[in-house]
């Protein structure tokens, strides 16, 4: 799966998705991080690719110019036909597994992060076809909020998550579930016990127990995700 980024901090996202379990699917050819610099389609001499906005306000607005110019670009080395646009934005609809889901089933996304007040309206009307938030908060930039989609979708993509415990048993996969805890060695930390049905080898009572913490967990943290 291939994530085109179009930013204008390409090294954020480069160094972010070079990391860990999402660098060894990059170096795996499972997933290609292309962050596509809109300073570079600027067009005058100052490598301007903001501007004061019409009607007066604070801020600058991110011209459509350089940002169309990089879709075009993009465009032009994509073998599929027009892959999803989506802008990280407040304004989305917020980020969700079985959303996530749905992404994953694509072959390419083009993600554009705004900054200052965000894009000119137009380019938004022009190419934008989804737009995206990734929680009710607000950022300086949409580059946080492209590397936490990808690497939401990208878990999703075969084989990206390898050995590591598959994705169909995790936190909101098939039911809206918490996790169980976890332990690990040693069995007494300043004086915590591991729960004794975890070292009894009983595999059937174990399963019963994560099962019952999971639903207990949740109701007690998260009694939003079951309603
Ligand atoms: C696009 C449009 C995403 C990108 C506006 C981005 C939160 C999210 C940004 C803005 C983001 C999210 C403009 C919003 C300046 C904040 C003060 C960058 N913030 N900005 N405003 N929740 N910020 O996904």
């Amino acid at each position: 799966m291939i994530f085109h980024v179009l930013t204008l901090f390409p090294e954020m996202i480069r160094e972010a998705a070079s990391h860990s379990i999402l660098g060894r699917a990059a170096k795996a050819g499972l997933i290609e991080v292309n962050a596509v610099n809109i300073r570079d389609f600027a067009v005058n001499k100052h490598g301007q690719v903001d501007d004061a906005p019409y009607g007066g306000g604070a801020g600058m607005v991110m011209m459509a110019q350089p940002i169309y110019d990089a879709y075009q670009h993009i465009l032009q080395n994509t073998s599929d036909q027009t892959p999803p646009v989506i802008y990280l934005s407040p304004q989305g609809r917020v980020l969700t597994q079985p959303i996530a889901q749905e992404l994953s089933q694509q072959k390419e996304l083009i993600l554009i992060c705004g900054h200052y007040e965000g894009l000119d309206e137009r380019i938004i009307e022009e190419i934008v076809t989804d737009e995206i938030s990734i929680g009710n908060y607000v950022l300086t930039g949409g580059e946080p909020a492209a590397l936490v989609l990808i690497d939401a979708v990208s878990r999703l993509v075969q084989g990206v998550l390898g050995k590591e415990a598959s994705h169909q048993d995790e936190s909101f996969s098939t039911e809206n579930l918490l996790e169980y805890p976890h332990y690990t060695r040693p069995p007494i930390f300043r004086g915590r016990e591991v729960p004794e049905i975890l070292l009894s080898g009983h595999h059937g009572k174990i399963a019963e127990w994560r099962q019952e913490q999971s639903i207990k967990r949740t109701q007690a943290k998260r009694p939003d995700l079951n309603q």
